[in-house]
Order: structure tokens, then C-alpha cells, then sequence
């Protein structure tokens, strides 16, 4: 991996007058050109295997170039050697593509021939990062497609970094879709994906130079031919919104006729999802809105249309997209999902009280919830079942994960607009309120209790709903499932009894996060062979750390020295995560060493810091500074000649699964650090520690089993526990400690920003003013300990084969944190299937 281009990770292929002068020759060029003595040049690779290929002569040609050149002249209508890196992407893309739909096909055929129960995973996002890669790593074709591409002149490296992640959404939740998708063809198990074909990626982050702050741009993924998709322009489904709801007799929960409104056409594409190791290759179909054909123009703004489909055609997050549309996507995709399983089972012929035999939903967080009312509806409305036998049917077809404890990440829809858009949702929305009040307990327990929170406007609580209308809930990590429990639903418990409410601790896919992403450190670990494991690991980590440099070189133009400790913290922004902590103790760090007399400098462990985020533009106003913060930080220490050879820190800007690809395998410690209670689980740090990174964090979320498979002495942990934060807060809220007399270091740091020294000119005061006063977070109480653990991680990594040791135990013991385990868990214990022999 060595000769990995970095420059491009992620990043569209080069377009315009640049590209061009890559190209290897024009596309009106009479190629081969002919040198002087008359003989053919060729512009790359070796002549045989490009004339090989093209004449499909020469039977010792690989089949592998024979499919790649084809594709250049039969799929992308090329002169064959018209092509530059990109092509030769595509190329590949495209017959690799040809690999995977035969066995596609072979494992839809055997799912369809031996009708298993499957399984559905409804996912508002998945984070899927660049497939070439791991199609090739998963189908056992690295080598032979390495060989062929290097024959006709180009590199693999180079062309895998021509492909753009697929970034259909924001966060954790996206990515354990994409992890579970992986486990779950590798287990062979029958699991299909159901999201939405999204034509703008998360936004791209852009840091504006002047003074740090983000900037968002449309991330235009589909902008060059995707070539992992199979568009399926047959299966389409009608879905409808608006119009009336008329119901039948005099019964309140019997069936009604849903008319009126508008139409739209979901149309699928399906990804294909090849498991490693085996032929079983899934699929994650993705809705695509059209408008419908020959529908009622008078009745339809196409002005609004236009803009409704573009807006809701972004993964953005949550709150830039409007109520109403965000709404609309949410039925949008479930109702066409629904519609689809619905078709297959029925081409099972099994009578429809058989459904929850042969299907499981589970629904990723709440967002899709209101296919629990949409199942209702098709139970009710047209297989005309009655109230009980439909609602029997969809309390044991799903299955609910709720990812975060944050109060406002459950959902909630006003009541009005669901009337207005979903009229018959509503309906059965109320119904199930009706049923549920047969509930025993007091008023307060009953409106707890509630689908329906009362206010102006009223408003449906979609997490109530998601928990009434599952059969089994849980939460993703040991912690986080206990206050799921204790805090979100403790009502529910008490009525429906601890059996309801499991966990599943997440897990990562250790194809993409250990064998693609880390290659080398994977090799050592299967070589059994190897006797000075010490020495090889300290290798394997030093090229990761100078892959990563040479990273941050071409993007910013800065060197950065491999042999000083990486720091890294790479994850959504939000308050919780605490970046801000990370910030201060950089700078506290940085008023240290600048303190020192040469001498002292002299014994400070090197350290480089590295932070990666996306903020969404819509999370509150003083949090958008932490970025702005960070940029101007590093632009100082990293420019102070006293210093800099001791610290420095940057931020990368436009994190991605394939930034985080570079970043992971480099890091000697990353940091975990949120508020205890507040981080359901995390996956990065599983992927930090089976890359031999070793944590420093909180005692929260995944830390904590991390902690207990890898021994508590490879864990920095340092921080008040969850228990304590309740209590904090309320004596932050009513004997309140100024933050100088609680913590002078951290009063220190927060009065040197504040004195403009990082520039900004008062502009950070909403951020600072954050800590010291309120402080929900508690920094203020968090800090002294952080600090002293960063403390023991300097004094820890002084010791490097010590260190070293640490580290190779750490990847060693994270054998729990896979996704295909996590991925049998629900397959065992709750969704109730089997694997599906190819
Ligand atoms: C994340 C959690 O924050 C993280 O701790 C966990 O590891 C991950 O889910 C997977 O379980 N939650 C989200 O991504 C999330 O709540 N996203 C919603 C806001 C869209």
C-alpha cells in the first residue's frame, strides 16, 4: 500500500481541461501512434496484453483484461487505450459489477426457490464509503485485478482512489447499515437493505481559509455514471400523499378508503452487496422518486414538486430539510419498501396471516416508523384483516433499534401535518391510542405512555410508537440498552416487562476497517510464522502514520513528523462528543510546552493532533465555532517555532469513510471522550482498537466493553460516570462553582482564547460561555481528569515496546466487536433466521 494515492480520497474524478491533459490520448487520436522507425507505440502497458485483449486472441490472456477492455469499448464507448485512471476505474467497476450480479443472481434465485424467512433492514442512511475496493477484497480478486490493470499500465492504487464514496447519510447509524449489510452476505444470511437513492451525498465540508468556518457544498455523487447500481426501471410502486381518508361503518378501527391527493413512482435501484468469503451477495435496493405519468396536473404544483423531489433528494441532515418533506421522504421510501416485500410474499402464495413467519423489519432508529403504520394499512385497508389479527401481524414483524439517548433525536411529527399529508396514517395512528388506553395505570402513566404528546399542536411521538408497535427493542451497547430501560422507556418496561428491551452491541465489518484499510498490520496477524511480532507491528504503524503524512501533505501542504504520537478524534461534531474538551486540552497543552525552557521541551512527547468532522449547519450557533476554533488553533501552534516541533494539530477537512480509511491505521490514540451517558455506543473506537490505536475515554457507550475484552490497563478511561452527570448538572443549574475556582487550568485556557491570541476577536464568547456557565456537558468537572490522562498516555508511550505490546493485545481482543457477530445476534435472537447455503 505503500504507493497509495492519498491525494484524492474520496474526491470526484478530475473534470475539465485537467483531466484532459491526464488522458492518454485524445478521443480523436489514430492510436496506436507509430514512431519513427514505423513501429506502434503504446501509450501504457505492455503492447501484447492490449492487442491481446482486443482481439481476444491470445488464450493466455487474462480473462480479467479481456472484461476490462471490453468494457472500455463496449460499455463506456472508448478507443481502448482512450482512457486515463477514471476509465480504467469504471472499467473495472464494471467488470468486476459482471462478477457480482451472476452471483446476484445465483443467491436470489436460491433465496426465491428455497423461500427462507428474511429479513429487511430499513435504514435512512447508509454510509457505504467506495466499493471497488472491498467488491474486489470480498470476491478473493485483489491480485488478479491488480495484475491485469498493472498489464494495461495503470496502477490499482491509483485507480481505486478514482471512485467517490457513496455518502448517503451523516453518521454512526449510516455506517453500522453499511457494516450489517456486510456481515449479513457474509453470514449468508437473507437480508436485503432498503434506503433511498439519494442524488446529493452528505454535504461536503469545505473550511473557508480566512477564518476557519465550514462552509457546505452539494455533494453531486451521482454526477459520473454509478456503476454499483442496477436501475430497475420494472419495479416501480405508487405512492400516495395527501387526499381523504373515508372509512367504512360504524367499527373505529375497521378499514377505510384512502383517495385523492398525489401520486409519485418510487422506482429501485439495487446495490449489490457481496459477502466475503462466499458467493451469497445481498442487496440494498434504493427508492428513486419520479413523477407519475399522466396524473392530475390542475392538482399538482409542479413548481413545488420540482423543488420538494430536490430537497428531499439529499442525505442532509435532519433539520435542513423541511418538516413536510422530511416527513414525506420518511413515508415516501417505507410505503414503497412495504409494497415491495408485500409483492414477494405474495408470490409465496402463503396466506397473509403467515407474513411475520417469513419477514422481519428492523426498523434503524426511528425514521422508519410509520412503516408499522403503513403495514396496518395494508392489513386493514386492502387484505381487509380485522384490528387484532393486523396488529398481531405487526407487533411480531418488527423490530426497533433506537441509536441515541439525546432528547432531540426522537421524533416527533405535529398532527396536523400528518392529517394533512397522511391522512389515513392519522387515523390508524389514533386507533392505536384508542387501543392502547385500555392500558391499566394512573392518567400521568398513561400520557407518558402515549403516542401523542399534548400541546399546541399536538404532536406523535415516534419512538412510542416504534416501541408499541415492535416486538423486541434494543439499544447498541450494554449501557446504552440499560438506560434505554431506565430513561427513554421505563413505562414500557414496567407494562410490557423486561423481555421486550435487549441489546446488541454494535459491531464493525473487519474487511473494510482491518483488511482493506490496513493491510499490511492484517498480513502480520495471519502470519503465524512471524517470531519479533513487537518489531513488525512498529513497522506496520510507522508506514501507517507516514501514509497519513504524506496525506496531510498533499491536502495542506504541511509536513508532519511520523515519529511523534497521533492523536486523533474523527466523528460527527456535536456538543456531546466533547471536541470541545479536545480543544481546550490542545491548547492547555500548548501553554504548557511554551512555558518550558528548551531543556524542559526536550522531554515532551512529540505529539500531532488530528481532528475530522462534519458539523450540521443546523446544530446550535456557539457548538458551529468549535470548528472555527480548531482551524485558528492549529494555524498558530502550528506556525510558533518554539513549539511545533512538540505539537501541532490539524483539521482534515470533509470527513469520510475513506479519510477515516487513512486515518484509523495511524493512530497511536484516539479519543472517546463524551459526557458519560451520552454516546449509545460509538463504532470508531472498535475500529481504532482493532487497528492497534489504543483509547483514551470516557466510561460510556462501547468504552466500557471495549474495556472489558481488551483489560482496563490498554484503556485510558478518566471522567465522571453516568450516575454523576444528573447531579452535576443540577448544581450547575443551583450552586453554581465559577469555573476558576473549580478549575483553574481550564479557567486559564478559557481567559487565553478569550484574550484573542487565537484571533476571532470575541467571536468564540458564545463557545466559552457554553463552559462556564452551565456547562450541560460538564468540562468544567471533566477536565482536571482528562488532562492527567492525557498525562498517563505521554508517560505510557514513552515505553514504545511497551506501548507496541499494548497495542498488538488491543487488536488481538477485539474479536467481540465484529459485525458478524453482532449481525447473528439479530439473526438468532431476534429476527429469527437462517443462513441460506449457496
Ligand atoms: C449513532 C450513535 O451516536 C453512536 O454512538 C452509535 O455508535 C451509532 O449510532 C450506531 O449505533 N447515532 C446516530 O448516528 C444517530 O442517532 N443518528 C440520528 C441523528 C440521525
Amino acid at each position: 500500500m505503500s504507493s497509495f494515492d492519498v491525494s484524492s480520497i474520496g474526491k470526484p474524478p478530475l473534470i475539465g481541461p485537467r483531466a484532459k491533459r491526464r488522458h492518454v490520448r485524445s478521443l480523436t487520436g489514430d492510436f496506436p501512434e507509430v514512431d519513427e522507425k514505423g513501429q506502434e507505440k503504446w501509450p501504457r502497458g505492455d503492447e501484447k496484453s492490449w492487442k491481446a485483449a482486443l482481439r481476444d486472441i491470445h488464450a493466455e490472456v487474462p480473462e480479467i483484461t479481456k472484461s476490462v477492455v471490453t468494457h472500455v469499448q463496449t460499455s463506456l464507448g472508448r478507443a481502448p487505450y482512450n482512457i486515463d485512471d477514471f476509465g480504467a476505474y469504471q472499467a473495472a467497476a464494471l467488470s468486476v459489477r459482471d462478477n457480482l450480479i451472476v452471483n446476484w443472481n445465483a443467491t436470489q434465485v436460491e433465496y426465491t426457490r428455497k423461500s427462507p424467512k428474511r429479513a429487511y433492514y430499513l435504514s435512512l442512511e447508509f454510509l457505504m464509503g467506495r466499493t471497488l475496493s472491498n467488491a474486489l477484497l470480498n470476491l478473493g480478486l485483489l491480485d488478479n485485478y491488480s495484475s491485469s490493470l498493472s498489464s494495461l499500465g495503470f496502477g490499482l492504487e491509483d485507480v481505486l482512489v478514482q471512485e467517490r464514496d457513496a455518502a448517503l447519510g451523516n453518521g454512526g447509524l449510516g455506517r453500522l447499515a453499511a457494516c450489517y449489510l456486510d456481515s449479513s452476505a457474509t453470514q449468508e444470511l437473507p437480508v436485503w437493505g432498503y434506503g433511498l437513492r439519494y442524488k446529493y451525498g452528505i454535504f461536503q465540508q469545505l473550511i473557508k481559509s480566512d477564518d476557519g468556518t465550514q462552509l457546505e457544498a452539494p455533494d453531486p455523487w451521482l454526477d459520473h455514471q454509478n456503476p454499483w447500481e442496477l436501475p430497475r426501471l420494472d419495479v416501480t410502486y405508487e405512492v400516495r400523499f395527501y387526499g381523504h381518508a373515508q372509512r367504512w361503518g360504524e367499527e373505529s378501527t375497521g378499514r377505510a378508503t384512502w383517495s385523492g391527493g398525489q401520486e409519485v413512482l418510487a422506482v429501485a435501484y439495487d446495490v449489490m452487496i457481496p459477502g466475503y468469503g462466499t458467493k451469497s451477495t445481498n442487496n440494498l435496493r434504493l427508492w428513486e422518486s419520479k413523477p407519475k405519468r399522466g396524473f392530475d396536473l390542475q392538482s399538482f404544483n409542479a413548481g413545488n414538486y420540482e423543488r420538494a423531489v430536490e430537497a428531499s433528494n439529499s442525505a442532509a441532515c435532519n433539520h435542513i430539510l423541511g418538516k413536510e418533506l422530511r416527513l414525506k421522504q420518511q413515508y415516501f421510501w417505507t410505503a414503497a419498501s412495504l409494497a415491495d416485500m408485500m409483492r414477494r410474499f405474495k408470490n409465496l402464495e402463503k396466506p397473509i396471516s403467515e407474513f411475520a413467519e417469513y419477514n422481519a423489519i428492523q426498523l434503524n432508529d426511528t425514521h422508519p416508523t410509520l412503516a408499522i403504520v403503513e403495514l396496518m394499512r395494508i392489513l386493514l385497508d386492502d387484505e381487509e384483516l380485522s384490528w387484532d389479527s393486523a396488529w398481531s401481524i405487526v407487533t411480531n414483524t418488527f423490530f426497533f433499534t433506537n441509536h441515541t439517548v439525546l432528547p432531540e433525536a426522537l421524533e416527533k411529527w405535529s398532527v396536523p401535518l400528518m392529517e394533512h399529508l397522511l391522512p389515513r396514517h392519522m387515523q390508524i395512528i389514533f386507533d392505536i391510542v384508542t387501543v392502547e388506553k385500555k392500558f391499566p395505570g394512573d392518567r400521568d402513566r398513561l400520557s407518558r405512555l402515549s403516542l401523542i404528546e399534548e400541546g399546541f399542536p399536538k404532536q406523535v411521538r415516534m419512538a412510542n410508537l416504534a416501541v408499541v408497535g415492535s416486538k423486541k427493542v434494543n439499544g447498541v451497547a450494554e449501557l446504552h440498552s440499560d438506560l434505554v430501560k431506565k430513561n427513554l422507556f421505563p413505562d414500557f418496561v414496567e407494562f410490557y416487562g423486561k423481555s421486550k428491551f435487549g441489546n446488541v452491541t454494535n459491531g464493525i465489518t473487519p474487511r473494510r476497517w482491518l483488511d482493506q484499510c490496513n493491510p499490511a498490520l492484517s498480513a502480520l496477524i495471519t502470519d503465524t510464522l512471524k517470531l519479533d511480532r513487537v518489531t513488525a507491528g512498529r513497522t506496520v504503524k510507522h508506514q501507517n502514520k507516514e501514509r497519513l503524512a504524506l496525506f496531510v501533505e498533499r491536502q495542506l501542504g504541511v509536513k508532519v513528523d511520523a515519529n511523534a504520537m497521533f492523536d486523533v478524534q474523527i466523528k460527527r461534531l456535536h456538543e456531546y462528543k466533547r471536541q470541545t474538551l479536545n480543544i481546550l486540552g490542545v491548547i492547555h497543552r500548548y501553554l504548557l510546552i511554551k512555558n518550558m525552557t528548551p531543556e524542559e521541551r526536550e522531554k515532551v512527547v512529540k505529539k500531532v493532533v488530528f481532528f475530522a468532522g462534519k458539523a450540521c449547519p443546523c446544530m446550535c450557533v456557539p457548538f458551529l465555532l468549535t470548528i472555527r476554533l480548531i482551524v485558528n488553533v492549529a494555524r498558530v501552534i502550528n506556525s510558533d517555532l518554539d513549539t511545533n516541533k512538540y505539537l501541532s494539530l490539524f483539521f482534515l477537512p470533509d470527513y469520510s469513510v475513506s479519510l477515516a480509511e487513512i486515518l484509523i491505521p495511524a493512530s497511536d490514540i484516539s479519543q472517546h471522550i463524551s459526557t458519560a451517558g451520552t454516546e449509545a455506543s460509538g463504532t470508531s473506537n472498535m475500529k481504532f482498537c482493532l487497528n492497534g490505536g489504543l483509547l483514551v475515554g470516557t466510561v460510556d457507550g462501547a468504552n466500557i466493553e471495549i474495556a472489558e475484552e481488551v483489560g482496563e490497563d490498554n484503556v485510558f478511561f478518566f471522567g465522571h460516570l453516568t450516575p454523576d452527570v444528573e447531579d452535576l448538572r443540577y448544581q450547575h443549574t443551583y450552586h453554581p462553582i465559577p469555573v476558576e475556582q473549580k478549575c483553574p487550568a481550564l479557567a486559564h485556557v478559557l481567559d487565553t482564547v478569550s484574550s484573542g491570541i487565537f484571533g476571532g476577536d470575541g467571536v468564540y464568547e458564545p463557545l466559552l460561555n457554553t463552559v462556564r456557565q452551565g456547562d450541560f456537558y460538564i468540562l468544567t468537572d471533566d477536565f482536571d481528569a482528562y488532562i492527567r490522562s492525557l498525562e498517563m498516555v505521554d508517560e505510557a508511550y514513552a515505553d514504545r515496546a511497551e506501548w507496541i505490546k499494548k497495542s498488538i493485545r488491543t487488536t488481538a481482543k477485539m474479536g467481540k466487536f465484529s459485525s458478524d457477530r453482532a449481525i447473528q445476534d439479530y439473526a438468532q435472537e431476534y429476527w429469527n433466521i437462517e443462513s441460506i447455503k449457496l
